[in-house]
Parts: structure tokens; sequence; C-alpha cells
């Protein structure tokens, strides 16, 4: 079986919540560092022009969004499930939740509280990414008001474990991995930052539960080696396209697919698979063959092109 490749670098909180799924679910992956700022080079070759972190690579498939790379990794490794009968949809809405409003959050609140915990190349990256001007001390003004948010929504994650170990139950499901990864940056990145979990005993007793989990067992790839792989296999494809999608998109169409919240790069594609969840696109590149790239529905706008 082909095996499983994570583009990744270690501060990042979705990359995280990937990770401490794969600690879930025991697996062995490969850990493809990214660099954390512009430029890719190899990772936009692989997927054509998607520079977040993190993205799967499986064979000539490659699976953007934590959304999706989850999605992918419960259907090719269903137990421990993930996503288990009944709490699907609690799970689901929960990711969705943490994926927007606490990661925005606690990113904010972290580059605003703690600027020097990271260099000014970085600042200026994200900057250019948010198409916002490069002023540290506008985020340093809106830090207090992410922080007040911040504390509620601690209050939210305190009240759901008064009575149960992880935020759904009695074992770790995707809600718990896709909110910690927030949580672990906060403590992560600064003493500052980390602070704000002080008074939340029992979201830190939850955090500890997870961290000891851990990641499953990674070994290293070098980032040209993982395009090799990608060289070396052909993609296993799309899903098929739902002739009554909303899009109005047939197979075989020329469509890009965009974040629609930020890092709005489009990729650009032959439509190989289309469903109410995820799209899919067919490229080539000369480092990488044929590969076809997956995204999340949800998140992401789509166009002919
Ligand atoms: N919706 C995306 C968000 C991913 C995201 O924002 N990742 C951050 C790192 S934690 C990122 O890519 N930042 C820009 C970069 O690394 O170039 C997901 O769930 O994967």
């Amino acid at each position: 079986m082909a095996e499983l490749l994570l583009y990744h670098y270690a501060l990042s909180p979705f990359a995280e919540i990937v990770r401490v799924a794969l600690g879930i679910k025991r697996l062995a992956w490969r850990s493809v560092e990214a660099p954390m700022i512009m430029p890719k080079p190899d990772l936009l070759a692989l997927t054509g022009g998607y520079r977040r972190i993190p993205v799967l690579q499986v064979g000539a498939d490659v699976y953007c969004d934590t959304a999706c790379i989850l999605e992918e990794l419960e259907a090719r490794h269903r137990e421990p499930a993930l996503l288990p009968q009944g709490l699907r949809g609690l799970a689901l809405a929960l990711q969705h939740w943490a994926g927007l409003g606490l990661a925005w959050n606690v990113g904010r609140f972290i580059v605003g509280t703690a600027p020097e915990a990271f260099p000014m190349e970085f600042h200026a990256d994200r900057a250019a990414m948010w198409a916002v001007p490069l002023d540290l001390n506008r985020l340093r003004r809106s830090a207090p008001r992410y922080r007040d948010r911040l504390r509620e929504q601690l209050r939210w994650l305190a009240d759901m474990l008064r009575e149960r170990p992880f935020l759904l139950g009695a074992g770790p499901t995707l809600a718990d991995a896709a909110i910690y990864g927030h949580c672990w940056f906060l403590r992560q990145a600064h003493a500052r930052t980390a602070a704000l979990l002080d008074p939340q005993p029992a979201v830190l007793a939850w955090m500890d539960r997870i961290a000891a989990i851990g990641h499953g067992d990674a070994r290293p790839l070098a980032s040209g080696d993982a395009l090799a792989i990608a060289a070396a296999a052909s993609p296993a494809g799309g899903q098929g396209v739902d002739g009554e999608n909303g899009l109005g998109l047939r197979a075989g169409a020329s469509i890009a697919v965009t974040p629609d919240d930020y890092g709005r790069d489009a990729v650009i594609g032959i439509l190989a698979g289309l469903d109410d969840r995820r799209i899919s696109l067919r490229r080539e590149h000369p480092a990488t063959g044929e590969v076809v790239v997956h995204f999340p529905r949800l998140g992401y706008a789509v166009r002919a092109a």
C-alpha cells in the first residue's frame, strides 16, 4: 500500500491536528518538512499552487486541507474511528468551528501577544498572504480583543470536559484533534499565550491526555523524494462527477479551485471528481507527472477556468 506522506512544519496548528489523528489511528507515515513561508517550490509543484499546510500525498493523489485529509485517513484506516457512529455530525460541526472561529482567534491572539516569537520574514509573509499592511502595532492593539473571545471559547471546552475525558465521550474523536491543534498552538507559541489556558485545568488535563497519544510512527522524507514517488505512481483518481452538482460542471471541464478565506491561490486543472464533500482535479507537472488534487467543498470556491 502506498505510504502516507505529510507535508508540514513543526509549529503548524493545522498540521498538529493531522499528526494527532495519525497518532489516534497509530499509523506509520513519512514526514516531509515544508517551509513555513514562501517560496515553497516542491509543495507548489505537487499541488499546482496551493501553499497551505498540511497537505497529504498518497502516491499521485494529493489531499489539501485538514478536512479533506482527515476524511481520507478515516476512509483508508477505519479503526479506531475518528468519526464514531452517532457522533459524526457533532464532530464535523465542531471541526468547522475550530478551523474558522477558534483558529482565527488563536492566531490573532498569538501574533499580537508575542510577535517576537516569529521572525520578521514570517510577519511579512503572512501580511502579504492576508493582503494587509505589515503593522505589528496594529496586531498588538487587537490582541486583548481576541484574548477575551478566547477566554469564553475555552470555557465552552471546559464545560464539555466536565463529565468526560474527551470532548465527545470516553475516547478521542476528530473533534478532539481538530480543537486540540489550536489549543496546542497557544501552549507552544509563547509563555504569555500559554498562560491563557491556566484558568482551565480541565482543558490542560485533556491536552495532556491527547499529547500522550503521540503522533504515530513518523520517518522523515526529503521533498524531492516525495515528488519522485508521485512521478512513479498513477492517481487513484476522483470519486465521479455528480451530474446534479450545483456548479453546473461536467467531468473533463477546466476548472480553478481557490480557498475562499486566505491564501487565495488558484489551482487549475481538469475536473475529475465532484460531490457535496469533495472536488478533485487532474493536473500535470514535470516533477510529478499526472496527479489528482483533492479539496473539500466547504471553504473553497470553484469556477470554470
Ligand atoms: N483550512 C486549512 C487551513 C490551513 C492553514 O491555514 N494552515 C496554515 C499553517 S497552520 C498555513 O498554511 N499558513 C500559510 C503557510 O504556511 O504558508 C486547513 O484546514 O488545512
